[in-house]
């Protein structure tokens, strides 16, 4: 069993998607070990995207995240739940989205693109502990 961390971004919790989109999750097999919903600060937002400091999208994405309005953040477990989240949420751009996935379906454009999902172990671990602590997490 792995755990993967998710996030619901501002475009889709305006649109009242939360639901739509835990449906499709939960209908994957994925198990939510641990949800909340939660307005990021600027900093914490820039914080959770550190990798990306030096991309040029870095400052959009770090408001959009932010001021865009709230998110639903969620820790997801299945086997490879890493590898299995990234496919179901499609390509970064929903114009290269595969049919089925959640970007090609409610994606707005490459930044509001409806969700996130960690790209590694280590990075999952790193985002999971960013957000949730051990308490909060239930297998
Ligand atoms: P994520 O981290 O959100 O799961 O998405 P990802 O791995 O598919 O994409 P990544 O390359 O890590 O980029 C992180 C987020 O930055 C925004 N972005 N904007 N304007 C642009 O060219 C651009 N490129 C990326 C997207 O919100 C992307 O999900
Ligand atoms: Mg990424």
């Amino acid at each position: 069993m792995e755990r993967t961390f998710a996030i619901i971004k501002p475009d889709a919790v305006e649109r009242n998607l939360i639901g739509k989109i835990l449906e499709r999750i939960e209908s994957k097999g994925f198990r939510i070990a641990a949800m909340k919903r939660a307005r990021l600060t600027l900093e914490q937002a820039e914080g959770f995207y550190h990798v990306h400091k030096e991309r040029p999208f870095f400052k959009d994405l770090t408001t959009y995240m932010s001021a865009g309005g709230p998110v639903v953040l969620l820790v997801l477990e299945k086997d490879n739940a890493i590898t299995g989240w990234r496919e179901l949420m499609g390509a970064t751009n929903p114009k290269d989205a595969a049919d089925g996935t959640i970007r090609k379906e409610f994606a707005v454009d490459i930044e509001k693109n409806s969700v996130h999902g960690s790209d590694s172990p280590e990075n999952a671990a790193f985002e999971i502990s960013y957000f949730f602590s051990q308490t909060e997490i239930l297998s």
